[in-house]
């Protein structure tokens, strides 16, 4: 009744009827009602505080998970239907603050939603992009990058702090506003915040798609997330950007200090300053300088910060690990250059592996190494991720400090990641054991206690089907496609890369349907959806775009085989749309190359929702294929150390697979005529080279074992009760998958915020 009454008043003051104004207005209406409930709850408490730097935090929508943290989404969603309103429309008119590019910044977010569940004291700090990551649209059969407009200036979740920091960059100052973002804990009663930084005088909207003037830091800083670096002044924007959090970062975890009533030199007894990859590195000359601004001598300085700084690493790409030339940081922050000096000669006169020095022969300074050194934890994020860095990556450095390396795999919210997106499998899992899960995802293991019950199992089909039969209204209505509910669902979503191999992927679809072309029909007709979006300078990724669009229209428009293969590459793919896709799968695609994939998430995300996966035994797959079982998951392709062998000796040559008929049929029909009639020749003719000629992340090394394995599992699909049996185990077992254990463990082995000192 309190609640209906308060979403009364709110109407009333805008002078608007729950029953008849728009849904936008409605949810207006509840952004603020949630805002004022959250005001209520009490922030963390306790002696030592967590600082979560990260240059994204992709948070998603906001309102459903709010209010299923603050325990009065059920209760909500009554008030409203009985006003004949419904909260799954109205949450549809929710912006997507799009403040990440993927994996990195979605766990970040779990992250923060994780710490505050589990009452541990933490923010978040990170920047405002105004577009954040750009729109995708398709035109052409190709991708076109928008600006995504995300910030509703009057509506938001954003409360002024009224707090700012000033940024000194070499020849200019900026004010780093500060605005934050209250994040509720799961029916806990308290709230942690996430800091988001901007100026004051943001640019105007640009009006050329996502080009903008690179050089006007003063009104571009916040403007985009990492814009395209494909030349200097891009790089240049992107260390602006670093320099701007992370001063101001260290400047707002002083003042906190100072707040909570301790001196600076105090600063590792009570701060932990955690590092989300290298982009925030920089906060480790920037801390050291401003603790001998305020009286400490440089050893005390350098001491501090090292037992006060821990770093995740996320990727073993050598080419996105970042180096920068001084010459920036001279521009960018000239007054940190002489610390990461020091920093250098010091870790220099102690170690001459050349491996392990912060800045090169070449001038550059690798932030890795800087985190390393002057940081106390390394952490991978899978099992096979941490070993692949202390084994050939890092060694050099797992060799110096093998204490301060550990592995803390990843982990997704269930709140948002099931509770939230998928109310039917939700609702039935708790018919069946009761709500505990909701706290502690562990107990669904009590699910395996009724891995025979055959009216469960069907039930658990039902439901399947119902998810696909609501991805297939929203398919049609949003993308025109006409999906047979009947049919397999087969997903691949995630960021654009050439280790991801969404390029296999595409040959598998060919293949198929040149089998389905030649009579070979399949048992059920099988759905192909893709989402990714691709990053604006990589030509490669955006080519993979291209074929796959070009694809689509060709197979779609084949009336003969359309009714047995779909492929559906979904624009803007975002968070929003993950919540849809990923209750209606049957099967999860997870084939990076072996070794590239530092973790994924999407496979969690997947596995919790009764998917089985498709993938190789990179990053969690392995943790996913250990739990599961092996009769619970399709497993095919080279072994990461096939893989690391195969590189370290330069031993794989794609020109080796033109002698095979089958795997050539396939790579021809990219420039065949019937391709050729709907693609754009240079880009398809690039992609077909590509893979006769480089293939760098050795697609066609596994393709025939990944359509063998594919065509199995697609064939014991047809056995629905076993195919149950599988779903049930999945979602049994997903539950150490949690990001509740993944942050209880970052708070045992590294945070120790609650332990007594
Ligand atoms: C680096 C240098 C210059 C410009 C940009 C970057 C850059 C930007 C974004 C480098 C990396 C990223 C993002 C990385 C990322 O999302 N990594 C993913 O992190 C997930 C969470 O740990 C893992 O599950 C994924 O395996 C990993 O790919």
């Amino acid at each position: 009744m309190q609640l209906e009454q308060k979403l009364n008043e709110i109407m009333i003051s805008k002078n608007l009827d729950i029953r008849s104004c728009t849904e936008t207005q409605l949810m207006h209406g509840l952004l603020q009602l949630v805002k004022e409930y959250e005001d209520s709850l009490s922030p963390t408490e306790g002696h030592k505080k967590l600082y979560y730097l990260s240059a994204e935090f992709l948070i998603g929508k906001l309102l459903s998970t709010n209010m299923i943290n603050l325990g009065i989404y059920d209760e909500m969603e009554k008030i409203l239907s009985a006003n004949g309103r419904s909260l799954a429309q109205i949450e549809q008119f929710e912006p997507e603050p799009s403040l990440g590019n993927g994996g990195l910044g979605r766990l970040a977010a779990c992250f923060l939603d994780s710490i505050a569940s589990l009452n541990l004291p933490g923010d978040g700090i990170g920047i405002n992009y105004h577009y954040g990551l750009f729109r995708q649209r398709f035109d052409n059969f190709k991708q076109v990058e928008t600006p995504d407009p995300w910030l509703d200036y009057e509506n938001n979740w954003l409360k002024s702090s009224g707090r700012s920091f000033n940024v000194e960059f070499g020849s200019f100052s900026l004010d780093a506003i500060m605005y934050d973002l209250l994040i509720p804990g799961y029916k806990n009663g308290i709230c942690n915040k996430l800091h988001l930084f901007d100026i004051k005088e943001p640019a105007a909207p640009p009006d050329n798609g996502i080009s903008f003037d690179k050089t006007d830091i003063r009104h571009q800083l916040t403007s985009f997330l990492y814009p395209d670096d494909s030349d200097d002044t891009g790089k240049l924007l992107r260390v602006y950007q670093q320099y701007f959090l992370v001063s101001a970062a260290a400047q707002l975890i002083l003042a906190e200090l100072d707040e909570r009533g301790y001196k600076p030199e105090e600063l590792s007894r009570h701060v932990v300053i955690h590092i989300n990859d290298t982009h925030p590195s920089m906060i480790i000359p920037e801390m050291i300088r401003l603790l001998i601004k305020s009286g400490l001598p440089m050893h005390q300085a350098i001491q501090e910060v090292q037992l006060s700084c821990a770093y995740t690493n996320h990727t073993i790409l050598a080419e996105a690990l970042e180096k920068w030339p001084s010459e920036y940081l001279v521009q960018v922050a000239p007054q940190i250059v002489p610390i990461i000096e020091e920093l250098n000669r010091q870790t220099k006169q102690k170690y001459d592996d050349p491996e392990v020095q912060i800045i090169d022969k070449t001038g550059r300074i690798h932030m890795a190494n800087m985190d390393i050194h002057y940081g106390f934890s390394v952490n991978g994020v899978a099992a096979l991720h941490t070993k692949i860095l202390q084994d050939s990556e890092l060694n050099s450095f797992y060799k110096i400090y093998p204490n301060k390396f550990n592995n803390k795999t990843n982990g997704i919210t269930f709140r948002r990641w099931l509770m939230n997106c998928n109310k039917p499998l939700s609702n039935l899992i708790t018919q069946q054991i009761g709500d505990g899960w909701h706290n502690d995802a562990e107990q669904l293991e009590e699910l395996l206690d009724i891995s025979n019950d055959n009216d469960f199992l069907s039930k658990l089909i039902d439901v399947k089907s119902q998810n696909k039969l609501r991805l297939s209204h929203w398919l049609k209505s949003s993308y025109n496609i006409e999906v047979d509910n009947n049919a397999i669902f087969d997903i691949q979503i995630k960021r654009l890369h050439q280790y991801k191999r969404q390029q296999m992927n595409a040959l598998y679809a060919i293949w198929k349907y040149k089998q389905i072309k030649s009579g070979m029909l399949p048992a059920r007709p099988i759905v192909m959806i893709f989402g990714a979006k691709a990053a604006p300078a990589y030509t490669l990724a955006k080519d993979t775009i291209h074929l796959l669009l070009c694809l689509q229209n060709l197979i779609n428009n084949d009336e003969s085989a359309a009714q047995w293969l779909k492929l559906v590459m979904i624009e803007n793919y975002n968070v929003t749309a993950a919540e849809k896709l990923i209750p209606a799968c049957d099967i999860s695609e997870q084939i990076s190359l072996a070794s590239k994939e530092a973790s994924g998430t999407g496979n969690m995300k997947f596995m919790a929702n009764g998917a089985i996966t498709l993938g190789t035994m990179d990053g969690a797959n392995v943790e996913i294929a250990e739990l599961a079982g092996q009769e619970n998951i399709y497993i095919f392709g080279r072994s990461s150390s096939e893989v690391i062998s195969l590189y370290e000796h330069n031993n794989y040559r794609s020109c080796d697979y033109w002698q095979d008929d089958e795997i050539l049929d396939i790579i021809d029909f990219i420039i065949s005529p019937e391709m050729l009639r709907v693609g754009d020749p240079s880009s398809l003719t690039r992609l077909y080279k590509d893979f006769l000629t480089k293939d760098y992340f050795m697609a066609l090394l596994d393709l025939k074992d990944y359509i063998r394995v594919k065509e199995k599992c697609l064939n014991d699909y047809e056995d629905r009760n076993l195919w149950s049996h599988k779903m049930l185990a999945n979602i049994a077992r997903s539950g150490f998958f949690s990001s509740d254990r993944t942050i209880r463990e970052y708070e045992r082995d590294i945070w120790k915020l609650r332990a007594r000192d």
